[in-house]
């Protein structure tokens, strides 16, 4: 039989197919056709280094496995297509790899110059193929993912509408919680002083840092945030990867009746079978997801562990094409979603998500846009403007380290 004619097979409407479900989400299918041809016409690449105002310490610190976060370093992509449309991505990294992650992205955004800009897929495979004798996951993904969230940019600004509306968004506004006032670093009478500061902001979650080598010195902190927040305001804590499963249970008892939100990352991120096994032992849903670098580590996890909540990061798995195959999947398993970090993005992202999702609130990134978030009632609300809505500004100019035209 000729491959390229359907077979009568295939013709018969009864016949079951092998073809995947249609997608839940209502961007699937929206796809480039030649009649949009607009070639990118040049990049930009450049490295930021945005110094945090004290070092922060999680459990990794703790345990005397990382030193404390300092900086965050920032890689930053800007295209123009040939009719002047403009989109903007980044990536990042945190303690190690931000030099390495440049030198990536500038490596590979030549050979995007003379693509077609909404060509998006067909640019996602070509920078993986390009890579992917370094492999397909961690760094090669954080090397791809600004370049595919400018495309997304532009494909969104070229319509006119902000990116969550692109991607069919369901609500204009989302649940937010706070990570950042709840470090190890910072003592008790901080972290209380900086949930009221977060309540009166408009925060709608608190969530605090645990997994200290004492579990009673956690449980002290715990009590003293839970009293203070009452039942009305939900509590999610984080522990960075630092328990092993007899601990996490242990732990996990005595947290019971705190009622948490959640428990962040208890394990290893790839101890799939350690997360189905502790599922079942603890009250709380578990989640975890923000150390995957792929959307196939995403699918894996997902294939054995069932998972309560989920956190996807988008600059870490490759951009907004792989986060929108993995949101699509957690939402046929009716998973919560709470992206990783980075809720200037994931904003529009976590909008288009079918069950209500959070969003997590750090304002690390502000000083290098523009554009300021607003959070009222406990949430945080979807921007307007075209596109992701983001413009770099002065003071991202000013922590440049390296820029890099292409050609
Ligand atoms: C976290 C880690 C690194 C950067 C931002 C946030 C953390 C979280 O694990 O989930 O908030
Ligand atoms: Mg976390």
């Amino acid at each position: 039989m000729n491959a390229i004619e359907p077979s009568q097979e295939q013709a018969q409407p009864d016949t079951p197919s092998d073809a995947p479900t249609p997608s839940i989400l209502p961007h699937a299918g929206a796809a480039w056709t030649p009649a949009h041809r607009d070639a990118i016409r040049n990049a930009e690449v450049s490295l930021i280094r945005l110094p945090l105002t004290v070092p922060i310490s999680d459990a990794k610190v703790l345990t005397g496995r990382q030193k404390p976060l300092t900086e965050v370093m920032l890689v930053f992509v800007r295209l123009q297509t040939q009719t002047g449309h403009e989109g903007l991505g980044f990536a990042y990294t945190l303690r190690t790899g931000g030099a390495a992650l440049y030198e990536l992205a500038r490596e590979i955004a030549p050979l995007l110059i003379g693509e077609e800009a909404d060509d998006i897929a067909g640019l996602w495979d070509k920078l993986s193929w390009a890579l992917a004798s370094i492999g397909q996951s961690g760094l090669v993904m954080h090397a791809i993912a600004p370049f595919d969230i400018a495309l997304w940019d532009i494909r969104a600004r070229r319509a006119g509408l902000p990116l969550s509306r692109l991607l069919g968004a369901r609500r204009d506004s989302i649940r937010v919680y706070n990570t950042s006032g709840g470090y190890l670093s910072t003592p008790l009478d901080q972290v209380l002083d900086n949930i009221d500061a977060s309540l009166a902001f408009g925060i709608g979650g608190i969530k605090i840092k645990v997994g200290q080598p004492d579990l009673d010195q956690d449980l002290k902190r715990l009590h003293a945030v839970k009293k203070k927040l009452g039942d009305a305001v939900p509590l999610m804590v984080d522990v960075n990867q630092q328990w092993d499963l007899a601990a996490a249970r242990r732990a996990g008892e005595r947290m019971a009746p705190l009622d948490l939100t959640w428990i962040e990352e208890p394990l290893n991120t790839y101890d799939y079978a350690g997360y189905a096994e502790l599922s079942t032992m603890t009250e709380a849903p578990l989640s975890t997801g923000e150390m995957l670098a792929s959307q196939r580590e995403h699918e894996i996890l997902l294939d054995r562990c069932p998972i309560r909540i989920l956190q996807p990061d988008a600059p870490r798995i490759g951009g907004i094409t792989p986060f929108l195959k993995v949101m699509d999947r957690a939402a046929r398993q009716h998973i919560g979603l709470a992206p990783h970090f980075v809720m200037e993005i994931h904003v529009h992202l976590a909008a288009a998500y079918p069950e209500e999702p959070w969003i997590e609130h750090f304002d690390w990134l502000s000083p290098l846009f523009n554009e300021a978030s607003r959070i009222e009632h406990g949430r945080i609300t979807v921007p307007d403007l075209p596109g992701l809505g983001l413009s770099l500004s002065e003071q991202a100019r000013r922590w440049t380290q390296a820029r890099a035209h292409c050609p």
